[in-house]
Order: structure tokens, then C-alpha cells, then sequence
């Protein structure tokens, strides 16, 4: 066991939640969260960044407990006005959120680093963990499905997940460079956690940046992933339901084989625990514990053993 530099892609809900238990137990200088940055979108005029205000959030312990995202003693005022107008609602801004909308917007209007606003709004929530948007440039999910392409929020809140995937597409990433810290922070990991996010949504986007994936692919750090899928269904959000319109294993297994050329380690629910030889089959290590963060607690004691297996002290 060593004191070590540990690096974690996040996506939403459920990376958040693993990155939160790690911050608990890694201080500011051992631990860079770096976050997909495809769901970002404009809206009413404003720069949206979900992921990274999820994970923002719930490091200040500021997140709303019942969604996941958003501000916990939220207010709607603002939304309320708006449908007055007859604008659009469908995405719900909570009057609390717009005030991070509306400074991210202004500051990166003003032509600063979306990394320098990153840290920047987490400094004044009180967050002292680096959380790095994976680059400065745009890379845009787009979702692929019969009858048209969505941009990533029209798929996932207007229509609530419901047409038939058929592909996904991360426009931009091709081109797109990582930040300067981030490729630092991955250059001197001695870990890095792939967060139990969905693995085409939050971590495809980051591993879409081709330099990104060669310095990660060629870390000799241990690559963990958490597995998102549990006992056949996502423990949050559409995975589930998108991995099988793709034609993918809904499993354990399903995700670990996606990852694989990326990954050293896996770790799965013990409620799939049927799984563990055949992620070992695929030259992966494994853990088999519980992954279900239901409380605080959980989410760091998922943390512990996590950097546990992979040799790193907290
Ligand atoms: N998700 C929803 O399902 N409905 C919403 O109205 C919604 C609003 C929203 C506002 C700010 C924010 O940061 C996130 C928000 N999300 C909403 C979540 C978000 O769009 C998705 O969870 C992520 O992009 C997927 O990780």
C-alpha cells in the first residue's frame, strides 16, 4: 500500500456518489475527478453542464437527495415564469441551479477556461477536490435512434429515453483535447476508478478523445471500473435499456467486455457474483462486494475498498 495519486472518471448520479466516498477519505492533492462533459448543452441562453454540477453538488453536500441532480431546497420560480411565457419547461432549472448557469455562462462569455470555471465555482461552494471537465473543447453526445438524431438532453429529459437507440455518437471528440491537467493527472495516477456511470453515456465520452484513451489504455496504474449494472438493471438512469437496443450483454460482464482494453480491475455486486469468472476469463482482476451506495456511509465504505483492491492506501 502506498500514498497515491487517484484518478476518477465521473459521470452522473453514480459516479458522483462513488467520487463523493472517495473524497472522504483522499485529500484534495491525491484525488482529480475528471467528468464527461457530452451532456453539456445550451439552454435559455445558458451554459448547462449536468454532470459536472452533479458531482459539484454532491461533493458540497448541496445535492437533492430525491433526483440525484439538481439542488437539494430547491425553488421554481423561474421555471414558473417561463411557462407563463410559454417557453420551454421541459428541462427544469431550479431557481437555486440557474444562479451556476448564469455565472458559468458570464464567466466562460468573458473567455475563461471552462476549467478555471470549474474550479472557480467549486472554490465558492467549498469544494476543494480538483473536479476537471474532461477538455475545454465541445464533444456532444448525440443520440442515434430510427426515426432521427437527439441531442443528448432531448433524448434523455424530453423524451425521456424512450425512442430505440441505435447508435451514439460523441461529436467533436475525434478533435477534442484533453486539459492540460487532466492529461497530468492520468500521466501520474497511481489509480484510476472508473466510477459506476453509464459506460456509453458519462465514460464513452471521456475515452472518445483518442489521446485520452492512449495515455489511460497505457497507464501501468491499476484501472478499476465499478460496475453501474447490478443484477441485470442500471442502478440509475437508462443503461439497461440502451445496452440491450445495442445488442449488448445487460450484465456485469456486458459492461466489463466494453471496457476491457482500458481497464486492470472490476468490481461487481455480490448479487452478481455468478459473474466473477467470466470477467476473470477476460484477464481482468475482480471484487465482489457491495456496490449499492445507499447512504453516506456506504459511499465511502464502496470508496475504501475500492482503493483497497486497488493498492492504494487512504
Ligand atoms: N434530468 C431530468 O431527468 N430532468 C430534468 O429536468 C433535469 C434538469 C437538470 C437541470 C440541471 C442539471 O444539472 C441536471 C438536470 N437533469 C435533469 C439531469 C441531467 O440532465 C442528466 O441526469 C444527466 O445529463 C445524465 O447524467
Amino acid at each position: 500500500m502506498t500514498a497515491a495519486n487517484v484518478v476518477a472518471l465521473a459521470g452522473g448520479v453514480g459516479g458522483a456518489k462513488l467520487a463523493y466516498g472517495l473524497a472522504q477519505l483522499l485529500p484534495p492533492e491525491r484525488l482529480t475527478i475528471i467528468v464527461n462533459t457530452g451532456d453539456d448543452f445550451e439552454h435559455l441562453g445558458l451554459h448547462i453542464s449536468p454532470d459536472m454540477d452533479t458531482v459539484m453538488y454532491t461533493l458540497a453536500n448541496l445535492a437533492n437527495p430525491a433526483t440525484g441532480w439538481g439542488l437539494k431546497d430547491e425553488s421554481w420560480n423561474v421555471l414558473a415564469g417561463v411557462a407563463r411565457y410559454g417557453g420551454p419547461t421541459w428541462f427544469q432549472l431550479g431557481d437555486r441551479d440557474l444562479a451556476t448557469h448564469l455565472l458559468r455562462s458570464q464567466w466562460l462569455r468573458e473567455g475563461y477556461p471552462y476549467n478555471w470555471v470549474a474550479r472557480e465555482l467549486c472554490r465558492r461552494l467549498g469544494v476543494r477536490h480538483p473536479i476537471l471537465p474532461m477538455s475545454e473543447e465541445p464533444v456532444r453526445t448525440v443520440v442515434e435512434t430510427a426515426r432521427e438524431e437527439l441531442p443528448f438532453q432531448e433524448y434523455f429529459v424530453k423524451l425521456r429515453c424512450e425512442p430505440v437507440v441505435k447508435a451514439i455518437r460523441y461529436d467533436g471528440a475525434d478533435t477534442a483535447q484533453p486539459g492540460r491537467e487532466v492529461i497530468a493527472a492520468v500521466r501520474s495516477a497511481d489509480a484510476i476508478i472508473f466510477c459506476p456511470s453509464n459506460p456509453l453515456l458519462s465514460i464513452a465520452p471521456i475515452l472518445a478523445m483518442p489521446s485520452l484513451r492512449r495515455i489511460i489504455a497505457a497507464s501501468r496504474a491499476p484501472k478499476i471500473a465499478v460496475s453501474p449494472i447490478v443484477k441485470g438493471e442500471a442502478l440509475k438512469g437508462p443503461a439497461a435499456k440502451i445496452m440491450t437496443e445495442l445488442g449488448m450483454e445487460v450484465s456485469p460482464v456486458g459492461v466489463a467486455r466494453y471496457l476491457r482494453e482500458v481497464l486492470s480491475g472490476f468490481v461487481l455486486d455480490h448479487l452478481d457474483e455468478t459473474h466473477q469468472d467470466a470477467i476473470t476469463d477476460l484477464g481482468l482482476r475482480a471484487l465482489v462486494t457491495g456496490t449499492i451506495m445507499t447512504s453516506n456511509e456506504g459511499r465511502v465504505t464502496l470508496a475504501r475498498e475500492v482503493l483497497d483492491f486497488a493498492g492504494v492506501s487512504a
